[in-house]
């Protein structure tokens, strides 16, 4: 869901003189988190370590400077998108062009204004703040709110990844509504948009751990990802989506199947190896649920 609280940001502040440190410190301290490095290779380690939202970086440092700060922080993944503001005592035009150049996100000459500092901070932590909800926009599904296959492959990709390094089983259910078309043929598409959000709301209610997804898949598909789960466990939990659904009991007049929603599971368990191309694993799911179909519908087959 879209997290539209007011934050508290992270600030590292990259300085070599102590009295510029303080002072910064001081202007944000009351509203942010404040981290602190005396040189480059410091802002380096605590950059990857913290992840901050902004950094206010010196030029003229003793060992690695200002530059070569930034240029590697936009060198490595982890720590390119993190927007850099340099202030520094560097105030020619060709000084502030480089810095700009190099990806700076603003650039501040020395001595500067406090309050040309907060405002100038402020305005790029708004940016930040916007990136951060563009970002959840994108990755959530319009109708339910729930997460999107965007959001599915990516998460998918990661934890595919992790399983393969553990050596533990994954499992991946997908979801399809039975007889939909009729329903929303009877009842109207309005109706079925609503029953879709339902499902969503259950969906969300049967898994357990933070690293398990439920996502929109498309139409009125869902896919369902269980990281470091085996087989019997992800069972379970189809076992346990068809029974709520059954208690939920939402009528359904045209369905060939039951008098109420119902959906076809298929699912797939393994552990992943370094060759298992990931769509193989979808096209078993994809496989798994056309059988659930085949067998008559509410149901979940493996
Ligand atoms: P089966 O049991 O074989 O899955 O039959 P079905 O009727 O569910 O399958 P079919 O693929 O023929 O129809 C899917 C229907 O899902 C058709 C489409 O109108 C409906 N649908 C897809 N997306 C949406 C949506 O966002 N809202 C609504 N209301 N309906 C949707
Ligand atoms: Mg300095
Ligand atoms: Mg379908
Ligand atoms: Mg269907």
């Amino acid at each position: 869901m879209i997290n539209l609280q007011p934050q508290t940001f992270t600030l590292l502040i990259v300085d070599d003189e102590k009295q510029n440190r303080l002072l910064l410190t001081e202007l944000f301290r009351d509203e942010h988190k404040i981290i602190l490095a005396k040189h480059g290779e410091q802002a380096i380690k605590l950059a990857n370590e913290h992840l901050p939202d902004l950094i206010l970086l010196d030029v003229l440092m003793p060992g690695m400077d200002g530059l070569a700060t930034i240029r590697e922080l936009k060198r490595n993944d982890a720590t390119r998108n993190i927007p850099v503001m340099f202030i520094t005592g560097l105030n020619s035009p060709d000084d502030e062009e480089q810095g700009l150049n190099l990806g700076a996100a603003d650039y501040i000459g020395k001595p500067f204004h406090t309050a040309v500092v907060r405002a100038r901070v402020r305005n790029q932590l708004q940016i930040v703040h916007q990136r951060r909800l563009l970002e959840q926009l994108a990755s959530l599904d319009g109708l339910t709110g729930i997460p999107n296959r965007r959001h599915f492959d990516q998460a998918f990709e990661r934890e595919w990844a992790r399983c393969q390094r553990s050596g533990h089983p994954i499992s991946l259910i997908m979801a399809d509504v039975d007889h939909f078309k009729n329903y929303n043929d009877t009842l109207g598409h309005a109706a079925g948009d609503r029953v879709l959000q339902d499902i969503a709301t259950l969906l969300s209610t049967c898994i357990q751990r933070p690293a398990d997804v439920v996502a929109r898949y498309g139409g009125e598909e869902f896919v369902i990802l269980l990281p470091e789960t085996p087989a019997a466990e992800a069972q379970q939990i189809a076992q346990r989506i068809l029974e709520r659904l059954s208690t939920k009991n939402t009528p359904h007049p045209q369905s060939a199947t039951a008098p109420h929603i119902t959906l076809s599971l298929g699912g797939v368990s393994f552990t992943p190896c370094r060759n298992e191309p990931d769509s193989a694993v979808l096209e078993q799911a994809d496989a798994a649920l056309y059988q659930a179909k085949a067998q008559g519908r509410n149901r979940w087959v493996w």
